[in-house]
């Protein structure tokens, strides 16, 4: 019978999940949405607008992993991690008012997926640390990655191959001088800038 076709949650058209309350990912555990959709709820973490101090859908502790999940409209203050963290195939369809912030010191590895239409920033660095970016796509974005405006600790950033379109302002900003920056083997097409404030010797694209 064709009408069974219509009937159960299958998971290709499963309505996304909604997020109600922060997800916190333990130290050094793995969330596996294995393809999953999820949005949050406006009313309990944030619209999705470019109001701060929205909540996130996901908290990772230190040396947590995040893999497999895409996360549409809309996607508050997206993922927050604090410390090291591996971010694996995830997609932001729309990122929210950015869609993932360092907040505590560490190396964040973020492999596979995408970020696709982020007013200003996607990846926000507001602790010392390390950004990896690779094999991902972006389009439609304001940044790929900014230290906090007008802070002076070091942040380090990286892409590799990885495919970026439609940047309003840059790839990495930085407002300090000993930052650093390095593009490899990666395709752009309308990117208005690559780096903006650092010290030339600390960028390079190859
Ligand atoms: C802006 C804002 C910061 C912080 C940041 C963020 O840069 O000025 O205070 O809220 O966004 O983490 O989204
Ligand atoms: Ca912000
Ligand atoms: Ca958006
Ligand atoms: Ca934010």
């Amino acid at each position: 019978m064709l009408v069974a076709l219509f009937v159960g949650n299958y998971s290709a058209h499963a309505a996304p999940e909604v997020v109600h309350k922060t997800i916190v990912v333990k130290a050094g555990e793995v969330y596996d949405g294995k393809g999953k959709t999820v949005v949050a709820d406006p009313d309990t973490l944030g619209d999705g607008s470019q109001k701060e101090n929205q909540k996130p859908i996901f908290k990772l502790e230190n040396n947590a992993t995040l893999k497999n999940v895409i996360i549409a409209a809309p996607a508050a203050d997206g993922v927050h991690v604090y410390g090291n963290g591996t971010i694996s195939n995830v997609t932001w369809e729309d990122v929210g008012e950015d869609a993932l912030t360092l907040k505590k010191s560490g190396t964040v590895n973020i492999t596979g997926g995408g970020a696709f239409h982020a007013y200003d920033k996607v990846f926000q660095m507001n602790a010392e640390g390390t950004i990896n970016i690779k094999n991902f796509r972006a389009d439609d974005i304001g940044k790929l990655a900014r230290q906090n405006g007008g802070t002076k600790y070091k942040v380090n950033m990286t892409l590799d191959n990885s495919d970026i379109s439609n940047v309003k302002d840059s790839i990495f900003r930085t407002d300090s001088s000993s930052s650093s920056a390095r593009i490899t083997n990666s395709r752009f097409h309308n990117v208005e800038q690559l780096f903006k404030g650092f010290k030339s010797s600390n960028t390079s694209e190859s």
